[in-house]
């Protein structure tokens, strides 16, 4: 429970937390050490591992090198069951609230279950919703199932509640990686005004101040992927403009 606790402890006193997303598929050692570095003098809050797609077998190779290398917690985002490893710390137990795609409600949680619970993970339940990007992102795309509207909040918020009153621990919005439009922050502030949770918020993030004004809109997590594998230093950039927030309640 540690990491949960960490994220509700830092809600609570308004603190916000910046992710960085790593896809094992784009990195090598190399880069994986320049992240890490990187990550850990930038303060870096959660590394979260995983993606859509993890073609390669690289997932458990890469985690096990995280750990070995730095102490921030890595929190699996796993685009399918195959992506676990109990090499990392925790687990965003998704189901993809936005879409009606039973597979991704609650199919292939039924079928991992067992290993799931086995590999003695921190399991994170997270409604998962997906917010129209812009264009069709890997994630659109492998669900199968349509995002939700970018400028139809009202939905976005009744998703959220609903998956809260499920028992849901997390609510992650995502506009998918690589989007070409994130979310907005009238959206982002209409879903954080209607939850209690910690709220997540990823895709298509590539200026230090959209991190900026999602957190001030009400964003809990800042998750940031492409941009920063075009351009590591904004790891720096991105950690000081979200860690500069503190919000009092
Ligand atoms: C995608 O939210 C993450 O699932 C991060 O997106 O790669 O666009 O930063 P980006």
């Amino acid at each position: 429970q540690d990491i949960y606790l960490s994220l509700t402890g830092k809600k609570q006193q308004g603190k916000k937390s910046f992710a960085v997303l790593i896809d094992p598929d784009k990195v090598n050692k190399a880069i994986l050490d320049e992240l890490i570095g990187l990550s850990v003098s930038a303060k870096v809050d959660y590394l979260l591992v995983g993606g859509s797609l993890v073609i390669s077998n690289h997932l458990d190779e890469c985690v096990q090198h995280i750990k070995q290398n730095c102490s921030i917690p890595v929190v699996l985002f796993p685009g399918s069951p195959s992506q676990i490893t109990r090499h990392a710390d925790a687990l965003l137990y998704l189901s993809l609230i936005s879409g009606r795609n039973p597979e991704l409600l609650i199919g292939q949680h039924v079928v991992s279950a067992p290993a799931v619970r086995q590999s003695g993970l921190e399991i994170m339940s997270t409604g998962y919703i997906v917010i129209d990007g812009g264009a069709p992102t890997t994630v659109s795309y492998i669900s199968n199932a349509a995002p939700v509207p970018a400028d139809k909040n009202e939905i976005a918020m009744c998703t959220a509640m609903a998956g809260e009153m499920l028992g849901m621990k997390l609510i992650y919005m995502d506009a998918g990686s690589g989007a070409r439009r994130a979310i907005s922050e009238s959206m982002i502030e209409a879903v954080s005004k209607s939850i209690s949770t910690p709220l997540i918020i990823g895709g298509g993030i590539t200026h230090p101040e959209k991190a900026y004004l999602n957190c001030k809109a009400g964003a809990d997590v800042i998750v940031v992927g492409n941009a920063i594998e075009k351009d590591a230093s904004l790891i720096r950039e991105m950690s000081d403009a979200i860690h500069s927030i503190t919000v009092t309640a």
